[in-house]
C-alpha cells in the first residue's frame, strides 16, 4: 500500500532542453509586431542585456548580470536605460510561460538568442544567474556616455575588464537597431539592415564621410551621402583613436575574425561577476531561423 500524497515533490530541475524551449519561445516571437522598429525585437533584447551585464565593476565585484535589478527603481529610471522597458515587457509573457527560470538568466538568454536570429555568431551560454533584490541595483554613471571620446571610453570598459581589443569588438553590437529621440535623443540606425549582424558598422566608420547632423538634439553624425545613418560621438571616437582604429580596420576586413572576437567577447560580458556553481555547463542553442 502506498499513498502518493506522502512522497515529496521532485524539485524541477531544468536542463538543456528547457532552456532551449525558452530560447524557441523568444525566437517565435522576435518578429511578432511588425510595426515595432525595423521589424524585430531582436536589437533592443541585445541592448537589455548590455545593459544588465555592463554595469560590473570589477574591484567591488558588484554588478553584472548576476541580479536582474534593473526591475527596480532607481536602476531602471536611469538615462542610460531609457526604453528598456520595451524589451523587459517583451519578456514578461517568456517568465510566464516557463516561471522557473530567473529573470537574470532570461534576460541573457534573449540576449544570445537575438545575436544568433539575427544571423550573429554563436555564444555559448551558462544558466545559474539568481534574482536580487533592490538593495543590490547599482549607482547611476556605470554605462557609457554617448557624448563622451575615448578617455571615457577605456575609464568605463576597463573598469568591467575588458582591453582595447575587446572594446571595439563589442562596439560591433551597433550594426543592430537604432537610436531613438524618445530613449537616448539620438537619432536613426547605424547601417542599413539593423536587423542583420555584421561587420557593417566598421565598414561605414571607415569608408563614409561623416558630418555633423544640424538639427536642434543631441550631437551626433550622419554619413553624408545618403543623410540616413548615424555614428555617436562615442562611435567616431573609436577611429580617431589610434589604437581602436587599427582594431576597427581588422574587422572591417574580416566579418569571420569579428564574428570570432565578437562571440567570445560578448560571452564574458554577459558573465561578468556571476558566480557560477564549478562543473556549470556550457551551452549553444540551436538556432531556428537563422
Ligand atoms: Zn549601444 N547604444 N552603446 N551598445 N546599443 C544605443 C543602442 C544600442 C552606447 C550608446 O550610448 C547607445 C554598446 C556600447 C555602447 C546596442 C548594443 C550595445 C543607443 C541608442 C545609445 C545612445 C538607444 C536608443 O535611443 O534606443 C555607447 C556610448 C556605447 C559605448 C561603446 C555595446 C557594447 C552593445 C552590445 C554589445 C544595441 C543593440 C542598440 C540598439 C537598441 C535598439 O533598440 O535598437
Amino acid at each position: 500500500y502506498s499513498n502518493d500524497s506522502n512522497v515529496a515533490p521532485k524539485l524541477f530541475v531544468p536542463k538543456f532542453e528547457d532552456y532551449q524551449k525558452v530560447y524557441n519561445e523568444i525566437a517565435s516571437r522576435l518578429e511578432e509586431k511588425e510595426d515595432y522598429d525595423d521589424g524585430s525585437y531582436g536589437p533592443v533584447l541585445v541592448r537589455l542585456a548590455w545593459h544588465a551585464s555592463g554595469t560590473y565593476d570589477k574591484e567591488t565585484g558588484t554588478g553584472g548580470s548576476n541580479g536582474a535589478t534593473m526591475r527596480f527603481s532607481p536602476e531602471s529610471d536611469h538615462g542610460a536605460n531609457a526604453g528598456l522597458k520595451a524589451a523587459r515587457d517583451f519578456l514578461e509573457p517568456v517568465k510566464a510561460k516557463f516561471p522557473w527560470i530567473t529573470y537574470s538568466d532570461l534576460w541573457i538568454l534573449a540576449g544570445v538568442c537575438a545575436i544568433q536570429e539575427m544571423m550573429g555568431p554563436t555564444i555559448p551560454y551558462r544558466a545559474g544567474r539568481q534574482d536580487r533584490d533592490v538593495a543590490a541595483c547599482t549607482p547611476d554613471g556605470r554605462l557609457p556616455d554617448a557624448a563622451q571620446a575615448q578617455d571615457h571610453l577605456r575609464n568605463i570598459f576597463y573598469r568591467m575588464g575588458f582591453n582595447d581589443q575587446e572594446i571595439v569588438a563589442l562596439c560591433g553590437a551597433h550594426a543592430l537597431g537604432r537610436c531613438h529621440t524618445d530613449r537616448s535623443g539620438y537619432s536613426g540606425p547605424w547601417t542599413f539592415s539593423p536587423t542583420v549582424l555584421t561587420n557593417d558598422y566598421y565598414k561605414l566608420l571607415l569608408e563614409e564621410k561623416w558630418q555633423w547632423k544640424k538639427w536642434n538634439g543631441p550631437k551626433q553624425y550622419e554619413d553624408k551621402k545618403t543623410q540616413t545613418l548615424m555614428m555617436l560621438p562615442a562611435d567616431m571616437a573609436i577611429i580617431q583613436d589610434k589604437k581602436f582604429k587599427e582594431w576597427v580596420k581588422v574587422y572591417a576586413a574580416d566579418n569571420d575574425k569579428f564574428f570570432e572576437d565578437f562571440s567570445a567577447v560578448v560571452k564574458k560580458l554577459f558573465e561578468l561577476g556571476v558566480p557560477f556553481k564549478e562543473g556549470t555547463e556550457t551551452w549553444t542553442f540551436k538556432p531556428v531561423n537563422a
